[in-house]
């Protein structure tokens, strides 16, 4: 899973990003509008994974991992004829946004719009993501349709459809409303424009930027395929930077009960509809994220395409019912393990071994 950190200037989005990552980079450096671009992987903090490396005692223990990028450049007015080249790229690139916005008040860092307001603020780089994926709609019309005039009948049938789908998201940028919202998009029409990297269809956590006092600025964002979460950045980033002792003390002292680390890709999860499921043994306890709703095949084929295409059966436990018969023997006098076949739907937690023949 790759995020992208955006936001306006001096919102606090390298702040963010030390705090998510632990990294420590220097904040306060509105990069003025130049596009700039910090990438950090981090593990995907998961007690389960804990407790079955301490049950099974493996060589090597592995987490899922997500990549971080804090995406400097973004502001008023960059999406005017549309976000071009390496900005719009990266941007194109990522699985979803954590849309960093100030709420914080402080006299020394100044605001690009002068005063602190949030939902405009949210407005405004939204606006340049519409724009951004209008342009993109209107370019690829014309080039469908400029093809759809020079042949005719014998055109691929792959372009009216996709001149129809164009139209429908044309209408709906138009109408300021981003694609996630749109409705009855099937599997296959979003496959058929993948390739078009569009904005507005990926999934967004909004992530206010409380600072120190913890005040309601709670704001509503009514879009399907987002959430919001509130955060204090600089504590948190501070938070970051310490041993786990010290850590725990600083977030007794200011109330905060997760971390937004943990947080923010919890949330990320929910958003992006994915889960997580565990291989076990001797050698390695590992963790892997899959599309909720995968089938026993899908999960196989995250762990190596091979398994997948060989796909016999897989062995089934759920990790809560491990956990509680203490033991991968005591489980298999339970009747709870399990073998499942190709239509097996996978669920959070599964603990999978995959048979397979090639
Ligand atoms: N008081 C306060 N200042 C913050 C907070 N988060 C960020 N800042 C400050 O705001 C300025 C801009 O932060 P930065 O992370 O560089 O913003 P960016 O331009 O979006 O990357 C820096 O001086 C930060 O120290 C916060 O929660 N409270
Ligand atoms: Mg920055």
């Amino acid at each position: 899973m790759k995020l992208g950190i955006v936001g306006l200037p001096n919102s606090g989005k390298t702040t963010i990003f030390n705090a998510l990552t632990g990294a420590n980079l220097e904040t306060g450096l509105a990069s003025g509008g130049r596009f700039e671009v910090h990438t950090a992987v981090v593990n995907v903090p998961d007690t389960r994974v804990d407790k079955l490396s301490g049950m099974y005692k493996p060589k090597k223990t592995t987490y899922t991992q997500v990549t971080y990028q804090d995406i400097g450049g973004l502001d008023k007015g960059v999406a005017e004829g549309g976000l071009k080249g390496q900005l719009r790229n990266e941007l194109s690139q990522l699985d979803g946004y954590l849309h960093v916005v100030r709420a914080f008040e402080d006299e020394n860092v100044p605001h690009p719009y002068e005063d602190v307001d949030p939902a405009r603020d949210i407005e405004i780089l939204d606006s340049e993501f519409l724009l951004t994926d209008l342009v993109t709609v209107e370019n690829r019309l014309e080039r469908l349709q400029s093809e759809l005039r020079v042949k005719g009948k014998t055109v691929d049938k792959a372009v009216p459809d996709e001149i129809d789908l164009l139209e429908r998201f044309k209408a709906h940028l138009e109408a300021e409303k981003p694609l996630r919202d749109l409705e009855d998009v099937t599997p296959d029409q979003l496959k058929s424009v993948r390739g078009y990297g569009f904005l507005t269809l990926k999934p967004v956590l909004i992530v206010l930027n409380q600072g120190e006092e913890l005040r309601d600025t709670s704001i509503s964002y009514d879009h399907r395929h987002s959430a919001v979460v509130a955060l204090q950045g600089k504590i948190e980033a501070e938070i970051a930077q310490l041993d786990a002792e010290d850590a725990e003390m600083f977030m007794e002292e200011y109330g905060i009960t997760e971390r937004s680390a943990s947080r923010v890709i919890r949330l990320s999860y929910e958003l992006m509809e994915i889960q997580s499921f565990f291989t076990v043994g001797e050698d390695e306890v590992r963790a892997w994220s899959v599309a909720i709703g995968a089938t026993a095949p899908e999960a196989a084929g995250a762990i190596h395409s091979d398994l997948q295409k060989g796909f016999i059966r897989a062995e089934v436990m759920a990790y809560d019912d491990l956990i509680e018969a203490g033991s991968e023997a005591a489980m298999k006098s339970t009747g709870k393990f399990r073998l499942e076949g190709k239509e097996y739907i996978v669920k959070d937690g599964d603990i999978v071994h995959i048979r397979f023949n090639v």
